[in-house]
């Protein structure tokens, strides 16, 4: 199967198997969708694991004089990777959102402007990669469903304030209140543990309104924090760290570029499938369609100057840029 299961993810189904108490099941569930890889060959199974956490949830919710609840940060994955944008009231995190995406959520220059949480969609070159815009968390409070959508999304787009009066101690108020609920974040390019709890989650911390920063704000988020998170300086008034935003994002994300190729067609070099670091023919077969992951013949393989149409079989291991033509 080239779902590429990791051994703690079978674990956790063994696990499932033998839960007796739906509430422990729901918590088996959730665990499964936050470790299980995330590309085209498990989407399925992505799917199939929340219809059993929505089902659980809801009848959960349907003791007797209980109200009917379903997350509102329950929101469906889509494009390249999903990454929560997260941060203390009117720190600019929908402003940051505008400036990335062009899209229009309600910005204003008062604390919890943002009510509900809300999917956009931002463009880096020719892929997608939703940002999640959130209702603020504070020093001494997060939302259990911020947390929890933090667990099953891809990273967190970390907004902290250089206009505010001491972003290093709200930076570090914000690490606690996601550790507390078993959340670590850490930066970009750090390999994450396979280990859960804590679900460790890949995250970059946008220093925002660089254009009106308090003395010495960035330099000392820098020096507290530059050893285990990324700071990047942003701005959406300025425009100042936008695109460097927007590449640390996709880089966060840990995919490859492959495209397909029909024989004897050129490839279409706007529409990459966005598989995993590491993936192999087999999984791009899969991410095609799954019946070339099953009758998959052979496959060729170009690589910028490298290869030029070789056979590839299928446990090669894709690069960015790969143009791979199926035959079955
Ligand atoms: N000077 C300056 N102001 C900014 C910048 N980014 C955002 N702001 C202002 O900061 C205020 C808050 O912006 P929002 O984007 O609503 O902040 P938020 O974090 O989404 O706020 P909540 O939804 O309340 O949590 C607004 O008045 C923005 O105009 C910036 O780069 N520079
Ligand atoms: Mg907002």
């Amino acid at each position: 199967m080239p779902a590429n299961l990791t051994p703690q993810y079978m674990e956790l189904e063994k696990k499932l198997k033998t839960a007796r108490m739906a509430r422990e099941k729901l918590e088996i569930l959730e665990e499964m969708l936050a470790v299980i890889p995330k590309h085209k060959g498990t989407e399925k199974m992505q799917a199939m694991l929340k219809t059993k956490i929505a089902k659980l949830r809801e009848a959960g919710d349907k003791k007797p004089g209980a109200a009917r609840y379903v997350s509102p940060y329950l929101i469906d994955r889509s494009g390249a990777g999903q990454i929560v944008v997260a941060g203390l009231p009117n720190s600019g995190k929908s402003s940051l959102i505008k400036a990335l995406t062009g899209a229009n959520p309600e910005i204003g220059d008062y604390p919890f402007t943002t009510k509900l949480p809300a999917p956009y969609m931002m463009k880096f070159e020719n892929v997608r990669i939703q940002l999640i815009d959130t209702p603020p968390l504070m020093t001494d409070f997060i939302d259990t469903g911020l947390a929890e959508a933090v667990k099953v999304s891809d990273g967190v787009l970390l907004v902290a304030d250089l206009a505010s009066e001491d972003p290093a101690s709200d930076l570090e108020a914000v690490l606690l209140q996601f550790r507390e609920r078993k959340v670590e974040l850490q930066g970009i390019e750090q390999p994450l543990p396979e280990q859960v709890p804590p679900y460790r989650k890949r995250s970059l911390v946008a220093a925002c309104k660089s254009d009106a920063p308090r003395e010495e704000n960035l330099e000392t988020l820098r020096v507290l924090f530059g050893d285990r998170l990324d700071v990047l300086a942003v701005s959406p008034v300025s425009g100042q760290g936008l695109e460097e935003a927007r590449k640390c994002l996709f880089r966060l994300l840990r995919v490859v570029r492959v495209y397909s190729k029909a024989p004897g067609k050129k490839p279409d070099l706007d529409e990459p499938f966005t598989l995993r670091r590491g993936s192999t023919v087999t999984d791009m077969a899969q991410a095609v369609h799954k019946d070339f992951a099953q009758n998959l013949k052979y496959a060729r393989i170009w690589r910028t100057d490298k290869l030029q149409g070789q056979m590839a079989n299928r446990e090669q291991v894709l690069e960015d840029g790969d143009v791979i033509e199926l035959h079955m």
